[in-house]
């Protein structure tokens, strides 16, 4: 007999194939009415494939009285309802580590372009300005301070590709970290107003909601610059979007917003601010590897063998 286990959100078409040759794999995001779909069958299946963008809510566990074991693609885990999956003792499996790479390259991607402005200059190219003048000056990146929020897997490769534009590097975390050499501001605040690049490298959910406010970006300031890989939600987007209008901080680079795919409009028209759709982990090579752990996770269940990497 198969294991039924229900797709939440699309995955990579070969790990779909795979994993519907291996159980009895039924795609919700093809059902027209999911809710109906649910309450007629959320009882049959013991396993839930998903995504960090779909995640299982409190209401999908709900409807799901067999769910057994969640098997999700991705690093964040705010989608997630951990209590209700905790209280009913479901195990959860995710994909923290083979994104690391991906992610800080991205970070640094963001962090050149936003101060050495590759994309507006792109833009000039094309619009055919150059015949016309020189691109304006921009800012150096090499040496200078970046401060990283959320020292995490992530931070810390982050803080890696930093030491290779010789840039020095304080992080901000709950609390500091005995097996990190950089310096710790004890407030988000201290840090935002020491470094030149603010990096977002912390989770997403309730504990870190909205965390850079209004103040915190007036302390990063007219010369600093706001990177985030992490979760929009982190960032008080409206206090961001007149950060930016008023040039009180210098410009930012963004792959994550708070109600993606929407990106508000004052957004859009802005020149200072880099916009990425959320890519930060799409490379052939890291999605693969994404997908093959959401697999050995489920397999490493089904044979009664502890998960490769267990959210709880
Ligand atoms: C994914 C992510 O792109 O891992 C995460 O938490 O945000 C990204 O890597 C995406 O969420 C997959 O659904």
């Amino acid at each position: 007999m198969r294991h039924r286990v229900l797709q939440h959100g699309r995955l990579l078409p070969a790990v779909e194939s795979r994993l519907a040759a291996q159980y009895d794999l039924h795609p919700l995001w093809q059902e027209a009415d999911p809710q109906a779909f649910l309450k007629a069958h959320g009882g049959e299946f013991v396993g839930l494939a998903t995504t960090a963008r779909f995640g299982a809510d409190a209401a999908l566990i709900a409807a799901m009285p067999s769910l057994k074991i969640i098997s999700s693609f991705g690093v964040g885990l705010d989608a997630i309802d951990l209590n209700a999956a905790r209280e009913r003792g479901i195990a959860v499996g995710y994909t923290p580590d083979v994104l690391n790479d991906c992610v800080a390259d991205t970070a640094f991607a963001l962090v050149l372009d936003v101060a050495r402005r590759i994309s507006a200059s792109d833009r000039f190219v094309r619009r055919g300005d150059w015949l016309k003048g020189q691109f304006p000056l921009a800012t150096r990146v090499s040496g200078k301070r970046l401060g990283i929020l959320g020292m995490g897997r992530i931070g810390r490769v982050i803080a890696r590709r930093a030491s290779g534009f010789d840039m020095e590097v304080r992080y901000h975390n709950r609390r500091p970290l005995a097996d990190v050499d950089h310096g710790y501001a004890s407030t988000l605040e201290e840090l935002a107003a020491w470094c030149d690049f603010l990096v977002i490298a912390s989770a997403g959910g309730a504990e870190t909601r909205g965390l850079v406010s209004r103040e915190i970006l007036d302390a990063l300031g007219p010369e600093g610059f706001l990177v985030n890989i992490s979760r929009g939600t982190v960032v008080d987007e409206t206090a961001l979007v007149e950060a930016l209008q008023n040039h009180r901080i210098a410009g930012a680079g963004l792959d994550v917003f708070e109600n993606e795919p929407q990106v508000p409009e004052a957004l859009m028209a802005l020149d200072n601010v880099v916009l990425l759709p959320h890519l930060a982990s799409n490379t052939h090579e890291t999605r693969a590897a994404m997908g093959q752990r959401v697999e050995d996770n489920l397999a490493a269940f089904f044979a009664g063998r502890p998960l490769l990497s267990p959210a709880l």
